[in-house]
């Protein structure tokens, strides 16, 4: 990783923690146990891929970090939500996440089920108070059940089953791009991006939340837990379909580092302002965790 993309991920990193110790309940409100195990999963660590996308994607048109955070902060609280219902025993049944057991391992399943309740109406009720309403529209979307649920359920049924490549490419962009995409689109949207960029940045966060899938499913093969932070492997004990599992290792790599190149052409017309969605495009290909 280059030091200046280490220093805008540490830069931006600092400014969404910030701003998430603001917006989330203090630890000991009552009922305190729902605060502290939300506190828990947001500030497991955690690379804020996401709120980072917001912010990358409102300064690729002009516009401004402050102006953004809360949008970007709830797209962390949405991305953490899906986090604790994956692992819950229902869904993948983890133990490990983030470097930390699992919401569910330490305040148990209820609990837990609540916290990610409570965490998507937190970032709902920061977007009704901070963000327009076709960026609430745009999120929703992107989290319901024609975006990041509707590929959870398909991914679910899908376990133990040999899919076609239309169907995994279904789960890719539903489960994990949607979500992604309207990252970094929210940013731009509330940063009065004009018809054209918003097009060209849609178009770039679809290539690179698939990206970012295969980059995953490579890790869960290649990876160790104490990169991962969580338990690698599992797709394979979990019979999950993946890309590796489809096409191989070399082929998943090639597939994802042309997504990275889809999406930096994408960009091209928004010029340098753009360049820190480059450079993260390139670090969702690089990353080892
Ligand atoms: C339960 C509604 C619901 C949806 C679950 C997002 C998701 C769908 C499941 C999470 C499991 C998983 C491995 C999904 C694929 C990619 C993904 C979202 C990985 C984790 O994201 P990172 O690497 O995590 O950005 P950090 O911890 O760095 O924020």
């Amino acid at each position: 990783m280059s030091s200046n993309l280490a220093a805008y991920l540490a830069e931006h990193r600092r400014a969404v923690d910030e701003a998430l110790e603001r917006y989330l309940p203090p630890k000991d409100a009552p009922p305190a146990a729902i605060h502290e195990a939300m506190r828990y999963s947001v500030f497991a660590g955690g690379k804020r891929l996401r709120p980072i996308l917001v912010i990358a994607g409102a300064e690729a048109v002009g516009g401004k970090m402050e102006r953004v955070l809360p949008t970007a902060c709830a797209l962390e609280l949405i991305h953490t939500y899906s986090l604790i219902h994956d692992d819950l025993p229902a869904m993948d049944d983890d133990d490990y996440r983030r470097g930390r057991l699992t919401n569910h391992k330490v305040f148990g399943e209820a609990i837990a089920i609540l916290a990610g309740d409570a965490l998507l109406t937190l970032a709902f009720g920061l977007l009704a108070e901070h963000a327009s309403l076709d960026v609430v529209r745009e999120v929703a979307a992107a989290a319901g059940t024609f975006g990041m649920i509707g590929g959870q359920v398909v991914d679910i049924q899908s376990e133990g089953k040999s899919v076609d490549a239309e169907t995994l490419e279904y789960i890719h962009r539903h489960k994990t791009a949607a979500l992604l995409c309207a990252s970094l689109v929210s940013g731009a949207m509330l940063s009065g991006a004009s018809a054209p960029a918003l097009k060209a940045i849609r178009e770039a966060g679809t290539h690179l939340g698939l990206a970012f899938q295969i980059v995953d499913d490579i890790l869960d093969v290649e990876g160790s837990l104490e990169e991962l932070g969580k338990t690698a492997g599992s797709d394979r004990r979990k019979k999950k379909v993946t890309y590796p599992g489809q096409f191989g290792l070399e082929a998943s790599r090639l597939k994802a580092k042309s997504l990275i190149e889809d999406a930096k052409a994408a960009l091209q017309p928004l010029g340098p302002p753009a360049e820190p969605i480059k450079a993260l495009a390139e670090f969702i290909f690089q990353r080892r965790s």
